[in-house]
């Protein structure tokens, strides 16, 4: 808004020859006091920009009441690499660009690697390809297809290969419900999803200020590290572990997790892009959650982290994180999770910085750039490149709780888990 209180007009400026079909619509005035607010990218597709238009410009509003500027972008076609030329231009520009949110079918990149999980010997490297935003994050560095190793080809059309800068500069996230069919048609599930996230950014919509943290048997030894990472938000009374193996169930996670009312669910078990499962009976029994589970019982929780591999795969369809984030009634906001086999761990630096009121996106950004920093690039590929965030990831968990006391801080240590970590 301006400071007089009007909308602020917009004028149309054409972007770079490579990505005619991308519209960029900026606020046309900048704030009279000069203090650059981060800049937001909301790239919506043309296809339903009518039907949700009334919903972004509300969203819009939101994001400048939260302290950002937002920058309007029309997608009408082009390729991933338009995109993140646009949202490059925009980076590269005195304002900059803090991060960007997908609304719609919006282009992504497929990665492509072999990946050796036991290492030297043992069993043989495995192909794995997936949808990648990280390529849309880290906008200085070099992204090609030129790599030949085992199943891994050039010019096939799937980027294999990092140079230059690697850090992300921007956090992206995706509001995609075209994959969604089993919940609804696509522009309804948007503008439902921004009308759940106005409420939620209104305070109208607001959840026990509690966690769940729920690890299936092959990670029950890190619940404690994952309940002290969710102490930065909530109160240690209000964090309730469940990790013995009997007890992480299908029936238990369905009746104490999802019927129960708490606003964070940190969640780790094997899963698929469909689905998140349990063992029972001393591990002789596996049982799923599955995407109708959710749309049937709608648990309160907002905010989610799935380490469940490909749990986030937003090309598949009824994928487990949308299903999740956009579901109907006041269920579901932003899911973190990972396209691929792998999800996060060693999230200190996340819950750190959420415990400061960074948003979503940027407290990712962080751990991410932390995490590749630290592991050697193998393991951050293997790990952490299919890492994507689901819905709007310009959010804050836990918004109202008071910043915790200093010594709560240092009593939450950080644990190494790398390659003997059972897969997702
Ligand atoms: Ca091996
Ligand atoms: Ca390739
Ligand atoms: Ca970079
Ligand atoms: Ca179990």
């Amino acid at each position: 808004m301006e400071p007089n209180g009007q909308p602020k007009p917009v004028h149309e400026a054409p972007v770079s020859s490579g990505a005619r079909r991308i519209t960029v619509l900026r606020p046309a005035v900048v704030f009279s006091d000069g203090a650059a607010q981060p800049r937001v990218a909301v790239v919506v597709h043309s296809n339903i920009l009518g039907a949700v238009r009334a919903r972004i410009d509300t969203y819009e509003a939101d994001l400048e009441a939260a302290g950002f500027t937002a920058v309007r972008v029309v997608y009408a076609d082009g390729s991933a690499a338009d995109v993140r030329d646009v949202l490059k231009g925009l980076y590269d520009e005195a304002g900059a660009l803090a991060g960007a949110v997908l609304v719609g079918n919006i282009p992504h990149i497929i990665y492509e690697q072999m990946q050796d999980w036991d290492g030297e010997g043992g069993a043989p490297a495995q192909y794995e390809d997936y949808p990648c935003d990280l390529f849309y994050m880290d906008l200085d560095g070099t992204w090609t297809d030129c790599t030949s190793n085992g199943l891994v080809q050039p010019a096939n059309g799937k980027y294999d290969t990092r140079a230059g800068n690697l850090d992300l500069e921007i956090w992206v996230c995706r509001i995609k419900t075209d994959t969604l069919p089993a919940q609804g048609g696509e522009a309804a599930l948007v503008a439902g999803y921004f009308e759940k996230n106005h409420r939620y950014r209104s305070k109208e919509l607001a959840t026990e200020r509690r966690a769940l943290v729920y690890n299936d048997d092959d990670w029950a030894c890190i619940a404690g590290a994952d309940a002290a990472n969710a102490s930065m938000l909530y109160e240690s009374s209000a964090i309730t572990i469940v990790a013995s193996n009997e007890q992480t169930t299908v029936p238990d996670y369905k009746q104490n997790g999802m019927a129960a009312s708490y606003e964070l669910v940190s969640l780790r078990s094997h899963g698929y892009y469909a689905g998140h499962g349990f063992y029972s009976d001393d591990r002789s029994q596996f049982g799923f959650v599955y995407p109708a589970d959710y749309r049937a019982l709608q648990p309160r929780a907002l905010f989610y982290s799935l380490f469940v591999c490909s749990g986030a795969d937003f090309t598949r369809d009824n994928y487990l994180a949308g299903s999740i984030s956009m579901n109907s009634g006041d269920a579901g906001l932003v899911c973190w999770g990972s396209t691929k086999t792998g999800g996060m761990f060693n999230e200190f630096p996340f819950y750190q910085e959420l415990s400061m009121q960074t948003v979503v996106g940027e407290a990712f950004r962080q751990w991410f750039n932390y995490m590749q920093a630290t592991l050697d690039q193998p393991t951050c590929e293997t790990w952490l490149y299919g890492m994507a965030l689901i819905g709007d990831a310009a959010a804050i968990p836990a918004a109202h709780t008071p910043e915790p006391a200093a010594g709560i801080l240092a009593s939450a240590g950080m644990v190494l888990v790398r390659r003997r970590m059972a897969r997702g």
